[in-house]
């Protein structure tokens, strides 16, 4: 079976999909042949260009991948595929896991896949091969055809995508053994143009999962979605080595970007990683943590390996926002203690931090600058909030009043909630300034930097597309670190 996956990168990073890259990859392993429409490097999507992809793949399915940021752009893409041939529509990623009714009740829109996919979609393809019905597929809603009978299925009905019965099948396990999946299919894309756009950082995902269930994240929904299964897997310290090894040989790669959740919740798994990565790869590397998780054993074996940056959510300063809103039960004390711990072993630690949050006040706000004032961080990012569908976080925004049932999540670069005595202009407004006033006047340089990227970060994000590439792979690798 040939499939013609679609990446709508929506925001332009300069990511691949490794959701696409994994299930192309476990795809070609199981026969199939996949191609893809990569819309990272342009402006939207042009009618032409789906038609040129689907010339050039002649699928048998076009798939697309989303989140919720790029959901209207495959919208867009279903609808431009659908104009041209009557082909099945699959929409699958954490859009259309985390919303799936939304998704399904679109007329472009014939199947979606919910929840990881690789050996569900193989499932999938080989039935279609064999000429099966594909009705209950585990993690594959689709629209029976009424004129059939049957789900539908090129020799047995169209492929409109509208009208039909529901047929919702539940996901299949989770895949436990993450060593049995092929490395992600990085040459579906043109990987170099990503690698030379990012410096040379390979991203690298070492797990599936978090041990925690913040209100606000999408673990929060898939925890609960995998009720009873093991839900925090990690691949062996010897197959993510091989992975960048094969990477290292193929790719100019400088460092290594660890993509996972919380990088370092396995004391035992990152202990034997830091040895065994020492001893084979020796190239710096950066990755996520948590607070709780930071200790002078840990940090000292990440430095000793080569770890230069860690990344830890502040998140919020107020500690009642921070437990009752977001369910982070850490104490400023232990913010503090991290980052002095981290930083004594000479790790450089940047912060992310969330404004805009339910119940939020400015007073809140300025709580959230005052504890990383307390920790000076070595870079810091601020996200305006953003209620995604299926988490718990949007549940109480509705409950309370803060957005509409039907309140879409912005673009992550304008707030949609409603706070009183707080507009989503003075939410981008305190975020601006946010930077500046954690490093004045103790740091003044860095401050101004800081506050100028602060006013540039918004129009820059809604600019960059339009933006001469080598101006853009240079704002790229200087905010790349
Ligand atoms: C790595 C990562 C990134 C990386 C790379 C993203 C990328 N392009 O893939 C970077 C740093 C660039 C990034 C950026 C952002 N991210 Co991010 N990111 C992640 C993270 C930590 C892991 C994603 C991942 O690669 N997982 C491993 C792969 C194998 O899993 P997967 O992508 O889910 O794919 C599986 C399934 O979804 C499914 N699937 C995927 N595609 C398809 C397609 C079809 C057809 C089918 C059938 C199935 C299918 O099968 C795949 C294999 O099992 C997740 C957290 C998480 N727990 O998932 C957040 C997450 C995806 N990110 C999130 C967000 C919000 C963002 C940003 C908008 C943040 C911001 N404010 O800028 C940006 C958007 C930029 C963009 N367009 O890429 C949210 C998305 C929430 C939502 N409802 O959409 C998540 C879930 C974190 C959270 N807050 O909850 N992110
Ligand atoms: S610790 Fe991070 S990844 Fe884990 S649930 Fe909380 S926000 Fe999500």
């Amino acid at each position: 079976m040939r499939i013609l996956f679609v990446y709508p990168n929506a925001t332009n990073t300069e990511y691949i999909s490794y959701g696409i890259a994994y299930l192309s990859a476990n795809l070609k392993a199981h026969g199939h042949e996949a191609g893809l429409l990569d819309l990272t490097w342009g402006r939207g999507v042009r009618p032409a260009q789906v038609h040129r992809a689907i010339d050039e793949t002649g699928p048998d399915l076009v798939a697309i991948g989303a989140m919720s940021v790029d959901y209207p752009l495959a919208l867009e893409v279903a609808r431009h595929v659908k104009a041209y041939r009557d082909l099945p529509v699959l929409v699958g990623g954490m859009h259309a896991t985390v919303a799936p009714e939304a998704v399904i009740a679109e007329d472009v829109v014939d199947l979606i896949g919910v929840g990881e996919s690789e050996e569900a979609l193989v499932d999938l393809c080989d039935r279609w091969d064999a000429g099966q019905d594909i009705a209950d597929t585990p993690n594959f809603w689709l629209k029976r055809n009424p004129s059939t009978g049957f789900a539908q299925h090129p020799e047995r009905g169209e492929w409109t995508g509208q009208g039909g019965q529901v047929i919702r099948n539940a996901p299949r396990p989770l895949t436990q053994n993450l060593d049995s999946l092929p490395f992600p299919d990085r040459d579906l894309f043109e990987f170099d143009r990503y690698m030379t756009a990012l410096n040379g950082q390979l991203a690298i995902l070492a797990t599936r999962g978090c041990p925690y269930s913040c209100t606000y994240c999408a673990n929060n929904y898939l925890r609960r979605l995998y009720q009873g299964q093991k839900y925090v897997r990690s691949r062996s310290v010897e197959n993510v080595i091989q992975e960048i090894e094969a990477c290292a040989a193929r790719y100019h790669v400088r460092a290594i970007d660890f993509m996972d959740d919380v990088f370092i919740a396995n004391r035992r798994w990152i202990l034997e990683f830091c040895e065994t990565y020492a001893g084979r790869i020796r190239l710096p590397f950066r990755c996520g943590a948590r607070v709780e998780y930071v200790n002078d054993e840990v940090c000292a074996a990440l430095a000793a390996a080569g770890c230069t940056w860690l990344f830890m959510g502040i998140e919020a300063g107020d500690p009642v926002i921070r437990r009752d809103v977001m369910h982070r039960t850490y104490g400023d004390e232990q913010v503090v203690e991290a980052f002095r711990i981290a930083r004594a072993h000479g790790l450089k630690v940047a912060s992310f931090n969330m404004i805009g949050l339910p119940r939020e006040t400015r007073d809140t706000m300025n709580k959230t600058v005052q504890l990383n004032k307390a920790v000076q961080p070595d870079d810091l990012r601020v996200s305006i909030f953003q209620p995604y569908h299926g988490t718990e976080i949007r549940d109480l925004c509705i409950a309370e009043g803060f957005i509409d049932a039907d309140t879409p999540p912005g673009d992550f670069l304008e707030s949609v909630v409603r706070l009183p005595g707080l507009s989503a202009h003075d939410i981008e407004a305190f975020r601006q300034r946010f930077a500046f006033r954690v490093y004045w006047p103790e740091q003044p340089l860095k401050a101004l930097v800081f506050y100028l990227a602060g006013l540039a970060h918004a129009p820059y994000a809604r600019l960059r597309r339009y933006l001469p590439a080598p101006l853009v792979k240079l704002v790229s690798r200087a905010f790349n670190r």
